[in-house]
């Protein structure tokens, strides 16, 4: 272990037992009276039995062996197709804690609702025990939990998606320490559902939906919402971030951490798959991971970075050979397909994916236009990141990847430049703050809608924003003996900018390298920029665009500055400040009308 690791040692927990799971474990199935338990070992046998049981009572549906080998397709409810914000909840015993950001209920309140609910909800069911750690199973930074689900399914995803089983188990009995997570799909019926968070207690409880961030508590539920109030209190970060490393022809290595909103482009961006001249040329790009990411100061003052799942639950619409071939590869086989529509020759299809017509629709029905699109705009892919091509085998390791620049961005069709790079770390933290985007499919409600999502961790930050504006900006002030340049540059991007016919401006995907390329090339103190009072902007020539075409109205809009409509952004900024009241730091007000005085002037 080296010096950069010791640092992250925290303090071990005495004792070596199971007993408060075991303990836990008995409460939960006097409470929900399920008929069996069953602790998940994560073999390969186990998964096999349980793939073979929901095979036989239409779980799971077969796909095509040959085209698409151990695959298979799961329908959902169609009334549980996304995230349910508007039933996701924060208990914290004083409200203030959860903020204007979050839903909240208190704690005595919440788990007696949640008790109710759960009271006898197993009976005729098995219960499963599904031991996880999220991070490599021998890493400091990583942290386990328990997940209690009555859905077979939950537990195959949770497979694929964290590391479960056996190795866990003996972390947990090392630690004695454990996130509760408990889980039930109930009746799946929308008007009992709830996802419960208490943050304090390291307590989850959800209950009514089967699908995605509401039920695979190990993703969004303890990595993000409860990891973001742990974070807070040890120093470090968990975000809503993919991981991507960027090779340069030398052999050098920039790792980039980027937060976009769900369904935003972060799966697109780590699987990156370099433009012909740049492949040419030598460029790499290594996939660490899609969606979350946990990081916190080495010795050495940068950040050092793990994925702490194991695998992609990723969209399914629009990913093909041309806007992300290594995703493709990955879900070629062994993979988990959720609400997408079928071939008549049972393969997996969706909008984006090909020319073909599909025979059913993502609920099973004869596939028929005037119905909408035929794989659900959120229908999702669970896969091993192992089986990613350009998946990174410093994903696995223990000590975390150091993180050179942070990115953040969001679909903005109009105002916000393709980049811009921040002054500082405090400007960077505004520039966080400060992020809007339009709703997608990825939760329920209207699609389209520009709301702010700072950091895109609006549904996820599991306290008042006020206070993780602080936490962010706490990093800005970390030992002066450290050098300056230890903390990774911040930038913003934009791929969804459009024109006035409404197409999107810039060809993103693969060709998103480029701009990566000048954020490593800022890093490296060797790229040329103008400054403006909203940061650093490049001009188009100081971004290699060989081989796009671009319009005078894509190169004014892309690159330009306009000043008025910043100005009119910093006047709503500052209102949106202000809904944190008296809580918001200082140092991000002065900021904003710093940037807001320069624009005036
Ligand atoms: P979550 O898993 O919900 O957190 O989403 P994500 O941020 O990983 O989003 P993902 O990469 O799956 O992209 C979602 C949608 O955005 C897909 O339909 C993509 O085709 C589209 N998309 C991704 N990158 C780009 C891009 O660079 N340009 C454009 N125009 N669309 C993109
Ligand atoms: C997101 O919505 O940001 C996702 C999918 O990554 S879910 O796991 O449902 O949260
Ligand atoms: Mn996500």
């Amino acid at each position: 272990m080296n010096a950069a690791v010791d640092v992250f040692k925290r303090n071990e927990f005495q004792g070596s037992s199971l007993d408060a799971l075991n303990a836990w474990v008995a409460e939960v199935a006097a409470l929900t009276q399920p008929d069996h338990i069953h602790w998940c070992d994560g073999s390969d046998a186990e998964n096999a039995r349980l793939t073979q049981q929901m095979l036989a009572d239409g779980t799971l549906l077969p796909l095509n062996p040959e085209t698409h080998p151990h695959s298979w397709l799961h329908r959902s409810s169609p009334s549980d197709v996304a995230r349910v914000e508007h039933l996701t909840f924060v208990c914290t015993p004083q409200q203030e804690d959860a903020g204007p950001n979050n839903h909240w209920m208190a704690p005595a309140e919440a788990h007696a609702k949640m008790d109710a609910l759960f009271a006898g909800c197993m009976r005729g069911r098995t219960l499963y025990v599904i031991p996880y750690c999220m991070g490599p199973i021998d890493s400091p930074l990583s942290r386990c939990g328990v997940e209690i689900t009555d859905s077979p399914y939950v537990v195959a995803n949770m497979r694929i998606m964290t590391r479960m089983g056996a190795a866990a188990l003996a972390r947990i009995g090392r630690e004695g320490t454990f996130v509760k997570g408990l889980h039930s799909t109930g009746e799946l019926d929308p008007d009992r559902r709830f996802i419960m968070h208490f943050p304090e207690e390291l307590t989850i409880k959800s209950f009514g939906s089967g699908y995605g961030g509401n039920a695979l508590l190990g993703k969004k539920c303890h990595a993000l919402r409860i990891a973001s109030h742990q974070a807070r209190q040890e120093g470090w970060l968990a975000e809503h971030m993919l991981i991507v490393g960027i090779e340069n022809p030398q052999g050098e290595t920039h790792y980039i951490a980027a937060a976009f909103p769900s369904a935003c482009g972060k799966t697109n961006l780590a699987m990156l798959i370099p433009p012909e001249g740049y492949r040419q040329a030598g460029w790499k790009v290594w996939t660490i991971g899609d969606d979350i990411c946990w990081m916190r100061p080495g010795a050495d003052g940068r950040l050092y970075a793990i994925n702490p799942e194991a695998g992609f639950f990723g969209v399914a619409p629009g990913t093909s050979d041309s806007s992300n071939p290594n995703a493709l590869a990955t879900i070629s086989h062994h993979t988990i397909f959720t609400n997408v529509a079928v071939t008549d020759d049972q393969e997996p299809w969706w909008e984006g994916l090909d020319s073909r017509t599909p025979a059913l629709d993502w609920q099973g029905r004869k596939y028929d236009p005037a119905n909408g699109p035929a794989a659900h705009p959120n229908s999702r892919f669970t896969v091993s990141a192992r089986q990613c091509p350009s998946y990174s085998a410093k994903a696995e390791d223990p000590q975390g990847v150091p993180i050179s620049a942070i990115v953040f961005g969001g679909r903005r069709a109009s105002l916000v430049p393709l980049v811009f790079e921040a002054r500082d770390w405090t400007h960077g933290v505004l520039v966080g703050a400060a992020m809007g985007s339009e709703t997608t499919a990825a939760a329920t409600g209207a699609v389209g809608v520009m709301r702010r999502d700072p950091m895109a961790m609006k549904p996820f930050c599991g306290y008042n924003f006020a206070d993780y504006f602080a936490h962010w900006l706490s990093f800005g002030q970390a030992d002066a003996t450290l050098p300056k340049t230890a903390l990774p540059k911040i930038f913003h991007v934009n791929w969804f900018r459009k024109g006035g016919d409404g197409k999107f401006l810039w060809p993103g995907f693969g060709e998103n390298l480029r701009v990566l390329e000048w954020m490593i090339r800022r890093v490296e103190g060797k790229a040329d920029a103008v400054e403006t009072p909203i940061g650093h902007l490049p001009r188009a020539e100081d971004i290699n665009l060989d081989g796009v075409a671009l319009s005078d109205e894509a190169h004014e809009l892309l690159f330009g500055f306009d000043r008025a409509g910043w100005q009119a952004e910093f006047a709503r900024l500052g209102e949106y400040l202000q809904e944190f009241g008296a809580r918001t730091p200082q140092a991000l007000k002065d900021e904003q009308q710093r940037i807001a005085a320069r624009l005036a002037g």
